[in-house]
């Protein structure tokens, strides 16, 4: 890459669709989509609960008035949530063993023995995050919802991971169609707290960024399938690593039954599969590995990307680098 150097400010061809360049403009980054929240959705489990939409209402707050740099606020959780998290915890420490990747195996062990994960409390996101840092350099930052792909994906280029604080509705302990403090921290935690995860899930932030509403789609589909929905397989047998699996006991077991289809990871036929986020899914790709899986995403990014420039992330600054790639 002799010819790179890096453009000027002028150059205003490239500013378009704008994406953050330090990490503190992530302040920007929080677009939410509000097909999940109880107060608008008829299908949520919490609709019809008052109580409820009222505590998310005041954990959302939380991540409303949060600027890039604060500790992140904690929250007493009440006993009905505990109780929510305790009886997820229990159910998936005893599928673990068989139904998850290695890495996630490994990282849940020092998860417990070192950062409080227990059935009897829920740790807080700035114990976590202060955790994933000293691993992997990635930190959480509170989010109020399920945010707009190109805001979630954004803030992985720099090593954060925009994390709700709230607690699914005790009625559906087993699966939520939304994100909720309990998937965040038993499903994506330990592998953002994992070195090659960490770093896929990074490079998929940077090819996020400036990308054109097509591109967006594909690469949150990709995400899809891989971050949230992944299979792998491990000598000879198929596991876990998708988060959305490794958070819910019920679609762990549904993933690895004979009931959904399981395809070859495959970047361009991935990218472009249709899927619904309100049940189980009925596909899932099935990666040779983390590595396989990041080196055949580099290559199909390479083929798809039409932004014609390059962008590095520099850690020392919190920056994005922008380059000229021609
Ligand atoms: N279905 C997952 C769970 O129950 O934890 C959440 C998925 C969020 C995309
Ligand atoms: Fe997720």
């Amino acid at each position: 890459i002799a010819s790179v150097k890096l453009l000027s400010e002028h150059q205003s061809s490239i500013k378009e669709p704008w994406f953050p360049k330090h990490i503190s403009e992530l302040d920007m980054c929080n677009h939410l989509m509000t097909k999940y929240e109880p107060d608008l959705d008829m299908d949520h489990p919490g609709f019809a609960d008052q109580e409820y939409r009222a505590r998310r209402k005041q954990i959302a707050d939380i991540a409303f008035a949060y600027t890039y740099g604060e500790p992140i606020p904690r929250v007493e959780y009440r006993p009905e949530e505990i109780e929510t998290w305790g009886a997820v915890f229990r159910e998936l420490d005893r599928l673990v063993p068989t139904h998850a990747c290695r890495q996630y195996r490994e990282v849940w062990d020092i998860l417990k023995r070192e950062c409080g994960y227990c059935p009897e409390s829920i740790p807080q996101l700035e114990d976590v995050s202060r955790f994933m840092k000293k691993r992997t350099g990635f930190s959480l930052r509170p989010a109020a919802g399920l945010l707009t792909a190109r805001d979630f994906l954004a803030s992985l280029a720099f090593r954060v991971f925009q994390c709700t604080q709230y607690i699914r509705h005790h009625s559906s302990p087993h699966h939520s169609p939304e994100p909720d403090a309990i998937h965040e921290l038993l499903g994506h935690a330990p592998l953002l707290a994992h070195p090659a995860f960490a770093q896929f899930s990074q490079e998929l932030g940077l090819a996020s960024l400036g990308a054109s509403d097509e591109e967006i789609e594909k690469f949150a589909t990709m995400y899809w399938f891989t971050v949230e929905f992944g299979l792998c397989r491990e000598q000879g047998e198929i596991r876990a690593w998708g988060a959305g699996l490794l958070s819910s006991f019920g679609e762990l077991q549904h993933s690895l039954s004979n009931k959904p289809d399981h395809r070859d990871f495959e970047p361009s036929l991935t990218a472009v599969q249709p899927y619904q986020d309100q049940d189980y899914q009925d596909v899932y790709f099935v990666a040779e590995g983390v590595e396989d899986a990041m080196e055949k995403f580099r290559q199909w990014t390479f083929k798809t990307l039409s932004r014609p420039y390059e962008v590095h992330y520099d850690p020392f600054s919190q920056t994005i680098m922008v380059l000229d790639s021609v």
